[in-house]
């Protein structure tokens, strides 16, 4: 999604040379990637777009994960970029060399770039749990980000384990198509009650036609999920009415027992909200259990809990989430003294502005650390860093600089501020959470995507090591 963004911001600004590589056989990242049952985006499509390809044609306020894939499918052949995109290159490393990034693919390829921008999102490598016995296990199993589309589910007893937003949304849409559910629960999740509702053809002819509206539209979500934002990064009155509706909600469910295990001790957002209309619902079916005791092992029948229960199964759905802190990883960059991004974040991902590295000249990085993911849409954090990317480029190209990196000396000053504010947040008051670094620090953005945005809006060139040198022979040639 964001290296698409940026793609079609290099072709707009008329940059003539300029490579896509992704290692999968499709575009769409995390949308190509996960197909489960029920997904949808829990952003609403009018925003969850980019500001500059509105979609008049979203079948719903949030729409599936497969038409987004769609859509985004569509930017890449409406704006002309497929042949900047070259599939199926994987990149193992990059090292700057002699003022270019010199960037190797797997299969030894070497290709050289003026410019070096990774685009490689946040939650891209499955995990999966570590239970004994898994291998034992005599049915099919798969983590959700890994859909398995010949298992028909119909009539088998599914056990999912995870209940985070992609096992609320998957327990949601399997619970009426499935002999028997078991949702395994190791910690109750907030769950913010979002309706969802098609899209009529007289909106969707009014979006087309007066392309206005949906600008509207845009602008107006924007606005409230920057308002919501603020109920996480500080305590107030946004919190409590977030809290006050996650609460209210749990009244959905009737039985006192069940409501109280779905009930969490930390406050909503500390672990990212779960969004959804319809899970309290799927979890009072007949056919649906939800079992919080201790997983202790696998065997082959199914899930054995500490208590010693059984828990048979034909098919078992890890919703086990991702390492939202493997960045880049496992491609390997090197900058121009031999330093490595591993040893750089040897103690974890730290950036400059979420988007740069001291002693990495001319690279960037869309939804690098700490960049604001909570809960708002990342196309629009997508567009902002691409913008200030474009910045860089743009002056490059007028041959004002060769080379640029933030100096150690800001990165430090602001990861100090950083650092600082987050203690502050939501998601530092006591609970675990992917959005958490090794050392227990919330990695997330700690101030409001607006905020994000007005950083965004200035190069800070002041903060930079820049040179000037060699520039102007590269723009005369290009
Ligand atoms: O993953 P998660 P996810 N035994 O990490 C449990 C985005 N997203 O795929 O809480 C038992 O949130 C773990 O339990 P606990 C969104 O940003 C967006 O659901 O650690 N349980 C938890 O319940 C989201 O936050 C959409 O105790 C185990 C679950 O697995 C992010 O993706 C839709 C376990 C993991 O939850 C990741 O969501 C879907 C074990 N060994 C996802 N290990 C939108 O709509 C883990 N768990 C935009």
């Amino acid at each position: 999604m964001s290296g698409i963004c940026l793609a079609a911001k290099l072709k707009h600004a008329g940059v003539p040379t300029f490579t896509v590589l992704e290692k999968a056989t499709d575009v769409g990242g995390t949308w190509r990637d996960n197909r489960y049952p029920g997904l949808r985006c829990d952003v609403p499509s009018a925003f969850y777009q980019y500001s500059f390809h509105p979609n008049p044609d979203w079948s719903h306020w949030l729409s599936s994960g497969a038409q987004i894939h769609n859509y985004i499918r569509t930017v890449v052949d409406d704006h002309g970029l497929r042949e900047h995109i070259q599939l199926g290159v994987e990149v193992t490393c990059a090292e700057f060399v002699n003022g270019v990034w010199r960037v190797q693919d797997s299969t030894g390829t070497v290709r050289e770039a003026d410019f070096l921008i990774t685009a490689t999102g946040v939650l891209h490598h499955p995990v999966l749990p570590d239970i004994p016995g898994l291998d034992d296990f005599a049915g099919t199993k798969f983590h959700s980000a890994r859909w398995n589309d010949t298992v028909s589910l119909a009539d088998k007893r599914v056990a999912v384990i995870g209940t985070g937003s992609t096992g609320a949304q998957l327990v949601t849409a399997l619970a009426g198509r499935v002999a028997h559910l078991d949702l395994f629960q190791r910690t109750p999740q907030w769950i913010l009650p979002l309706p969802n509702w098609p899209t009529d053809p007289l909106t969707k002819r009014l979006r087309a036609r007066m392309p206005w509206l949906m600008a509207a539209e845009y602008a107006l979500i924007k606005r409230a999920f920057a308002l919501f934002s603020t109920a996480l990064i500080s305590p107030g009155w946004q919190r409590w009415l977030v809290e006050s509706l996650c609460r209210a909600h749990l009244y959905a469910v009737r039985n006192r027992e069940l409501r109280r295990t779905l009930t969490p001790d930390y406050q909503p957002g500390c672990k990212r909200l779960v969004m959804s209309g319809g899970f309290y619902r799927a979890v009072q079916r007949r056919n649906v259990d939800v079992v919080t005791t201790a997983i202790a092992h696998v065997e082959p029948r199914g899930i054995v809990t500490a208590d010693g229960r059984l828990h048979e199964a034909d098919v078992l759905v890890f919703a086990t989430g991702f390492d939202a802190h493997a960045y880049l990883r496992p491609m390997e960059l090197i900058g121009p003294d031999g330093t490595t991004l591993a040893e750089v974040w040897r103690d974890g991902p730290r950036a400059y502005r979420t988007i740069a590295l001291p002693g990495f000249p001319n690279f960037f990085m869309l939804m690098g650390p700490h960049s604001p993911i909570g809960n708002f849409s990342l196309v629009a954090i997508a567009e902002a860093q691409s913008d200030h990317i474009m910045k860089w480029i743009s002056a490059w190209r007028q041959g004002w600089f060769s080379t640029a990196a933030p100096t150690a000396e800001s990165t430090a000053k602001y990861n100090t501020e950083l650092r600082r504010a987050l203690p502050g947040t939501v998601w530092a008051s006591g609970c675990a959470s992917w959005y958490l670094g090794t050392d227990g620090s919330p990695e997330v953005w700690p101030w409001t995507p607006q905020a994000h945005a007005r950083m965004l809006a200035d190069r800070h060139v002041e903060d930079f090591h820049v040179d000037t040198e060699p520039s102007a022979v590269k723009v005369a040639t290009e």
